[in-house]
């Protein structure tokens, strides 16, 4: 049970109980959502990352956000597009799905998520938004807790993408 939007902003200013950052395997920081993520945040989120050694591509860990107005900041390396063959569509579905259980587990109820994989790692934003929109709404169905989802999208065109995978659900 819940809710699921599509809005356009920049996820490192959400007040909510989570934010979801498209990280990459060592959890040590980057480039795109991850750097700003990291700069808004400050040093602590860093060293709170290194203890992890990292994180499979799919899974998902957390952390506290530090200077964040999120509460939380869970961490969830996406796949690289690699041309559709090497299981993209499934790891993509696996970090919405991993991030939303740890979210839940965490006591959360508000969870704000960026455009997993759709930027340096490459992922078609059709097919991204397709599979996001898809495994976020079946597991808010499944669930019992009332959570609030939202996909921040940082320009317009993600958001489109988004806002249309929402129409092709119905
Ligand atoms: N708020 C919301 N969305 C944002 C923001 C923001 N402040 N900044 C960028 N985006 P990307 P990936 C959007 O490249 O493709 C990093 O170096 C961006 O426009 O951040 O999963 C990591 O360390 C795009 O729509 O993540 C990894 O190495 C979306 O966030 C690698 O990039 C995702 O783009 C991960 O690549």
């Amino acid at each position: 049970m819940g809710t699921f939007d599509v809005i356009q902003g920049d996820i490192t200013i959400s007040r909510v109980d989570a934010i979801v950052n498209a990280a990459n395997t060592t959890l040590l920081g980057g480039g795109g959502v991850d750097g700003a993520i990291h700069r808004a945040a400050g040093p602590d989120l860093f060293a709170a990352c290194v203890p992890f050694n990292g994180c499979p591509t799919g899974e998902a860990r957390i952390t506290p956000g530090f200077e964040l107005p999120a509460k939380w900041v869970i961490h969830t390396p996406g796949p690289v597009w690699r041309g559709g063959q090497h299981g993209e569509a499934a790891l993509l579905a696996a970090c919405y799905r991993y991030s939303l259980q740890l979210a839940v587990e965490h006591g959360c109820r508000t969870i704000d998520f960026p455009s997993l994989s759709t930027g340096v790692y490459g992922y078609p934003l059709d097919q991204a938004a397709n599979i996001a929109v898809r495994t976020i709404t079946d597991w808010l169905t499944a669930v019992d807790v009332t959570v609030r989802v939202r996909l921040v999208a940082f320009d317009s065109q993600t958001a489109a993408a988004y806002r249309e995978a929402q129409q092709n659900l119905t």
